[in-house]
């Protein structure tokens, strides 16, 4: 602990920012949700898994590993996602962008059921918003610091 301490308070102001830049930026970068892609086989006519929970921004792949083709359709007649037709092999993604429930099923096998539901990212209370304000305060900070070097040297100069 001390000996941290003294490694920050040996050095000068410019390293200061920017150590206090890097700690504020990993911060704030912990706030943020990382898309994932999930992956979804079509085997034995059936979605694998048929029920699936991901967040917005996150991907779907769906890999077709029947013989007989299949589709990834949305019940509301393949307005939010329409795979079209998948043969042996065939893999077909989407980025989900808007939270709520998706049931689709396959057109050709209409028994083949499943469901996706996509959720908003987990809230971190005000962490985005503060990073955010410290970073302005540490831009606006380290240009008056700037600022002030230079007056300084200029009078330093002019006597
Ligand atoms: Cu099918």
């Amino acid at each position: 602990m001390c000996a941290n301490r003294n490694w920050v308070f040996n050095m000068d102001g410019k390293m200061k920012l920017k150590t206090l830049f890097t700690v504020l930026a990993m911060m704030m970068l912990s706030g943020f949700a990382f898309s994932a892609v999930h992956n979804i086989d079509i085997a034995g006519f059936a979605f694998s898994p048929d029920t699936l929970t991901i967040n917005v921004g996150d991907s779907v792949v769906w890999t077709n590993q029947d013989t007989a083709p299949h589709t990834a359709t949305t019940d509301d007649g393949g307005m939010t996602f329409d795979s079209g037709t998948l043969t042996t092999g065939m893999s077909w993604g989407i980025v989900l962008n808007t939270p709520g429930s998706y049931p689709y099923h396959c057109e050709i096998h209409p028994a083949m059921t499943a469901m996706i539901t996509v959720q908003a990212p987990e809230p971190v209370p005000g962490l985005g918003f503060v990073g955010l304000l410290i970073l302005c305060l540490l831009i606006i900070g380290s240009g008056l610091y700037a600022m002030c070097r230079k007056k300084t040297r200029t009078v330093y100069y002019s006597n």
